[in-house]
């Protein structure tokens, strides 16, 4: 019945069809047709696997809507504090089951698929994972997007919407080979454009000064061009809770004004060129996970989304209420590394030159609204800009950032009365050689709160990378240990355990992950040990299977499934893997009889495309494979993998089926590592350095269930204050002098001596990362583990215990330590109104 007209608007009961709404069987099937013809545009007779695939997740998209329009209708009328999380990178992997399982309807589609006909996997398998990061720092992003939806924190995401995200990697004769990701090429079902939103972002031209109508100073850009921002809502479903939050995400589209230069001189055809020019800003993604140095487009980039969504935030703002001045009290803005840091400039710009605040009014406003998240101790890592790129294509934030570096180095005077070096060392100017604005200076100074991702890490920062800072603002300075979700880290990835564990302890833990610590108990229950060590083996069979149809390599499911995936990168140290494998190699081939623990190495990861050295890992990782697994002698004692284009979906696959976690970064490099967690999670357990995460996890798990190897941070320093020579070791040590030798005389490069020089080499005449340092006791670790790995149920009860201590990494928690810490936020449960409550 339709309403009566008399009814108010917002009053007006929405008339549900049951098809958008109804759970049972009968009614999925009706309204995956139902979608298939109307969106579509197909019948079952013509359809694709993708328009199935479509039809779909727009049927799962339909009855989630509910959650979502109430979640945004409740925020709008409501004075709550909200959390945006800013970040470039947002790497969310795929959403279809990850929603079925937050909507607990997962059964109900299944089934109703199936009866359908059509094979469910199948049609999972269609969705192309948005890729839209490099790794751990965007998809740490996207964990806590889940957890602030599961906690019920009114909270926004605000990023890039990449029209190309991660490249896919291919590997070609043991070769890396990017190939661009079309991710939206078949239509992205999860996402909603909303023009009436977009947003204006300026860039480049000239600042002028005037006085306003109250004879009051102030600063207008005149900016060189604009381009337009089109927002791209994507919802975050909380887990069993009506919350849904947003991922809104830029996407650069000319404006109308593009380009005021050309059009004033009549160049139509030199302005369309130019519009084009600006829609590459949210192209693709910057394939490099550490290191970008003086990009345009990527300063670029950065400006563009951070604008878009401060803009944004000020107009949700004014919204609901009368002014600025409680901006700080309404929002908490995270940022997620310094790739959003100009925003500390952006707001100063649009509360001083947009809405006439005061320098004072607004800088309170600012420093008290900003907080950053720092992800690396690689100094070649923090974030800097020529100042001549900078202030050609922000001459206004230049000027700000000016204006706040002179009022923060009069601070610095006044604490340091005798200390001009000081000066030098916190400034946000660097003027030491060309002059460069140092980002995390910016966000230093700009926020009310400074945070590391581990232990460890925040000490590194207070003690060494923002020493300075720290001795300035120590108040500012705490410390959040990283988390991964264990919806989709355990639950959604790792069914046949999670289910397991239900039987045992119920289900709370999915949303309180310390209640694992239940299955304490059952550690020291045979029978659960055997059935335990059962489940593993069935799926490192799924990953087998995987692998056999993938690569055409069998590999037997009772090897020790050893596995490293992640970037590619020197400090993280696949090649140390390396070097072990080729120990056991050399072992081997010396006693062909050696009783040998039966192992499968297996690799993943890209490398940044322009990274050489990562690049030359990847090809020895795949020519060590080559050799290892077609000699004879060798008789399927150890196989080595390289699995191509490592994602979250394949992440999804791989963690549970893991019984070693490689975690072996050279100790004092690796901010936390997440990957570490998620292997712990599903019960495989950890080789690893006191690097990171690493140390809490061994902490939480007990040192008995680790293996351990390593120089700490202490001696990293003092041998390399000493001058380290990596030779003495090479020299000392006659199964590392073979491994090298081996490598050296090109015998896994067909003859070719030189193919894999510059490893060599960088390992005997420099080695930054001191892998010859940490040899020995990496190659001892690992004997430990293949002999720890013979006793099978005391194993299993390792692999038990390594899962009941793990409570402490769900995001759940970091999220909490941030909102009781940083934001001051808290949860605000979402009704659905009446009038939406489906009628199914
Ligand atoms: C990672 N950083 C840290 N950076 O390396 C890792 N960087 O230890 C930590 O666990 C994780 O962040 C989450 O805190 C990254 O992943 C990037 O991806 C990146 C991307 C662009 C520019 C710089």
């Amino acid at each position: 019945m339709n309403p009566p007209i008399t009814v108010p608007l917002d009053e007006c009961p929405i008339i549900i069809e049951d098809d958008r709404t109804g759970l049972s069987i009968e009614t999925i099937r009706r309204a995956l047709l139902d979608n298939l013809y109307y969106v579509q545009g197909k019948t079952p007779q013509t359809a694709t696997k993708n328009d199935f695939y479509m039809a779909l997740a727009y049927t799962v998209r339909d009855r989630l809507l509910k959650r979502w329009l109430s979640t945004q209708l409740t925020y709008r009328k409501t004075p709550v504090k909200t959390v945006s999380y800013l970040s470039a990178e947002f790497l969310l992997g795929p959403h279809l089951i990850n929603n079925l399982i937050s909507l607990n309807l997962y059964d109900p589609f299944k089934k109703a698929i199936e009866e359908s006909g059509l094979n469910f996997q199948e049609l999972v398998d269609q969705e192309e994972e948005p890729g839209l990061g490099n790794g751990g720092l965007g998809r740490l992003a996207a964990c806590y997007m889940d957890s602030l939806a599961t906690l019920e924190i009114p909270a926004i995401g605000y990023g890039i919407r990449y029209e190309f995200g991660i490249f896919d990697q291919e590997i070609k004769d043991g070769w890396q080979v990017e190939i661009t990701d079309k991710w939206l090429q078949y239509g992205n079902p999860w996402e909603i454009a909303r023009p009436e939103f977009a947003q204006l972002v300026k860039f480049g031209g000239y600042t002028e000064s005037y006085y306003d109508q109250d004879h009051i100073y102030r600063v207008r850009w005149v900016p060189r061009y604009t381009v337009n921002g089109i927002p791209y809502d994507t919802p975050i479903l909380g887990y069993r809770v009506n919350t849904a939050n947003t991922l809104r995400l830029w996407k650069a589209e000319a404006s109308e004004s593009f380009n005021f230069e050309r059009f004033n001189v009549g160049d139509y055809y030199g302005a369309v060129r130019d519009k084009v020019a600006c829609e590459t800003i949210s192209k693709v993604l910057y394939p490099n996970d550490e290191q970008i140095q003086g990009k345009e487009l990527r300063l670029e980039q950065q400006f563009f989304f951070v604008s878009c969504s401060l803009q944004d935030m000020i107009r949700i703002h004014l919204n609901k209420n009368a002014s600025l001045d409680n901006f700080h009290e309404m929002w908490s803005i995270q940022l997620n590394d310094t790739h959003p840091a100009i925003g500390v400039a952006e707001l100063m710009r649009l509360l001083l030159d947009e809405n006439n605040y005061d320098w004072d009014t607004a800088w309170n406003i600012t420093k008290n609204t900003f907080a950053y998240t720092n992800h690396t101790l690689l100094p070649e890592a923090l974030e800097k800009w020529p100042l001549n790129i900078f202030g050609r294509m922000l001459p206004r934030h230049l000027e700000i950032i000016y204006a706040i570096n002179h009022r923060f180095l009069d601070e610095v005077r006044i604490h340091y009365p005798n200390d001009v070096s000081k000066l030098a060392c916190l400034s946000i100017i660097d003027e030491t050689g060309e002059k460069y604005v140092r980002m995390a200076h910016l966000a230093c100074v700009g926020s009310f709160a400074i945070n590391g991702v581990a232990a460890l890490h925040t000490e590194l920062l207070k003690s060494d990378v923002l020493r300075d800072f720290y001795e300035l603002y120590p108040e500012k300075f705490s410390n959040k240990t990283n988390g991964v979700t264990p919806r989709r880290w355990m639950v959604l990835s790792n069914p046949r355990m999670s289910f397991t564990i239900c039987e045992k302890i119920g289900d709370s833990w999915i949303k309180n992950l310390d209640d694992l610590r239940q299955l304490e108990g059952y550690a020291e229950d045979g029978g659960f040990r055997n059935y335990w060590q059962q489940i593993k083996k069935e799926v490192k069979q799924d990953l087998a299977n995987y692998i056999q149809a993938k690569l055409d390599i069998k590999v037997d499911p009772h090897s020790l499934f050893d596995v490293q995936v992640k970037r590619i990168h020197e400090y993280k140290r696949q090649h140390l893997n390396v070097l072990n494998i080729v120990t056991l190699y050399n072992r081997i081939k010396n006693n062909p009889n050696l009783d040998v623990t039966p192992r499968t190495f297996i690799f993943g990861g890209k490398a940044a495309p322009g990274y050489f050295m990562a690049k030359l890992i990847i090809k020895l990782i795949n020519s060590v494979a080559d050799v290892v697994n077609n000699d004879p002698v060798i008789c399927d004692r150890i196989k080595v993998i390289f699995l191509p284009d490592y994602n979250v979906t394949f992440g999804q696959r791989v963690y549970p089926a893991a019984d070693i976690s490689e975690q072996i970064s050279t100790a004092g490099k690796e901010a936390s590592g997440t990957g570490n967690m998620k292997f712990s999670l599903n019960g495989a357990l950890t080789i690893g350095t006191l690097d990171g995460a690493n140390v809490e996890i061994r902490e939480s798990v007990g040192a008995e269930n680790f293996f351990l190897f390593g120089l700490t941070t202490e001696e990293v320093y003092a041998i390399r204050a000493n001058r380290y020579t990596p030779r003495d070791y090479y020299n000392s040590d006659e199964e590392l002098k073979a491994v090298l030798d081996l490598i050296s005389t090109g015998f896994f490069s067909h003859g070719d001596p030189n193919l894999f020089r510059p490893i060599v080499d960088n390992l005997l005449y420099s080695d930054p990362y001191m892998l010859l340092a940490d040899y020995r006791s990496y190659v001892d670790a690992q004997d430990a583990v293949g002999c720890a790995y013979r006793d099978q149920d005391h194993w299993g009860r390792m692999s038990i215990l390594n899962v009941a201590r793990m409570g402490k990494f769900s995001s759940d928690r970091s999220i909490k330590d941030y909102c009781n810490d940083i934001w001051k936020t808290k949860p605000f449960a979402i009704d659905v109104p009446e009038y939406m409550q489906s009628q199914a």
